[in-house]
């Protein structure tokens, strides 16, 4: 019996999720079955090749709804849960949607981590109180709750340490590693493990070189701090760092290219004077991209990059009207 749980990759709380639903799923619905990992990444198009849903059963958390009959288990708590009207409909209608009891959604909680542990605890009666720290840090991590861009930038706190190697790190088996060791070991045990902390320090050389890179590129307008680093090799790099640079700002706009997309990221100040005056996901939407109301992203092909840039420019004027 083979359970294979997809998650949101490269995502403190995407790892989180699913070291989370692993505990759940070996405690209170089958202790016998082989856990398998896979990270999903949102791309241009379609996002689910169903042909790697080959568990018995396959969970998808932190991530997008699959109408795939071969789904069973799910949780999201992002506004832009859904990708089609259909898969909408599915979930509110098929008798393998809701009605399952084994698929939920919540925008309201800050992570999934959080949300996972709260159904499981209080539906499933799960007990798992080493998972505390890490419920904890999902929380401040997805939610954005740092006291300020000082602490989300200079990465000082261990937990920091292992998001930015989860960040970083374009390694399934290295995710997969970390994911098995937070079902066992407390957060702050997994990311002092050697196999953590050895490449730590080379991403955290690269989180200054973006810092760097971010500072020289980033344009404040209005309220609106603008970069373009499609020139560089940039994926993964902190989307606090352009307030810690330009802390005036409301919003930022952020233009980046990978092999697989050219990306643009839109975010709000979480630490900013004024309040936010847009649904960054709604306008988000608009462009087939998705995500929450203080942060959202548009995902391109990486040749349509002359695309993304347009649009990135586009919403960077609609934030800075008021
Ligand atoms: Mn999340």
């Amino acid at each position: 019996m083979k359970i294979k749980i997809f998650f949101h990759n490269n995502c403190f709380d995407g790892v989180a999720s699913a070291a989370t639903f692993a505990v759940f799923y070996r405690e209170c619905i089958n202790p016998d079955a082989e856990q398998y990992f896979e990270g999903l990444a949102h791309k241009a198009g379609q996002i689910f090749d169903e042909t790697r849903f080959d568990g018995d059963e396959n969970a998808i958390v932190d991530f997008k709804y699959s109408s795939s009959p071969r789904l069973t288990w799910w949780f999201d708590h992002h506004q832009s849960a859904f990708l089609t009207e259909e898969d909408e409909h599915h979930y509110h209608n098929d008798p393998q949607g809701i009605k399952s009891g084994k698929k939920f959604v919540d925008t309201n909680f800050r992570s999934c981590t959080k949300y996972i542990a709260e159904v499981a605890m209080s539906q499933f009666d799960l007990k798992a109180d080493h998972l505390y720290e890490l419920v904890q840090w999902a929380d401040v991590i997805d939610g954005a709750l740092y006291p300020d861009a000082k602490t989300a930038v200079e990465l000082d706190a261990p937990a920091l340490h292992l998001m930015l190697v989860i960040e970083s790190a374009r390694d399934e088996k290295l995710l997969s590693h970390i994911i098995r060791d937070l079902q066992i070991m407390k957060l702050s045990e997994v990311a002092s493990q050697p196999y953590v902390t050895s490449i730590f320090q080379h991403y955290y050389n690269r989180h200054l070189g973006a810092i760097d890179i971010i500072k020289k590129a980033a344009q404040s307008d209005r309220g609106v701090v603008y970069f373009d680093v499609s020139e560089h090799d940039m994926e993964g790099y902190s989307k606090f760092i352009p307030y810690y640079l330009h802390p005036e700002a409301l919003y930022s706009i952020g233009v980046s290219l990978s092999a697989q997309r050219s990306k643009v990221s839109i975010g709000y100040n979480p630490w900013a004077k004024d309040l936010r005056r847009h649904n960054l996901a709604s306008i988000c939407e608009r462009y087939g991209g998705g995500g929450h109301p203080v942060v959202g992203a548009i995902s391109f092909s990486p040749q349509d990059l002359e695309l993304a840039c347009k649009v990135a420019k586009e919403v960077a004027e609609e934030l800075r009207s008021t």
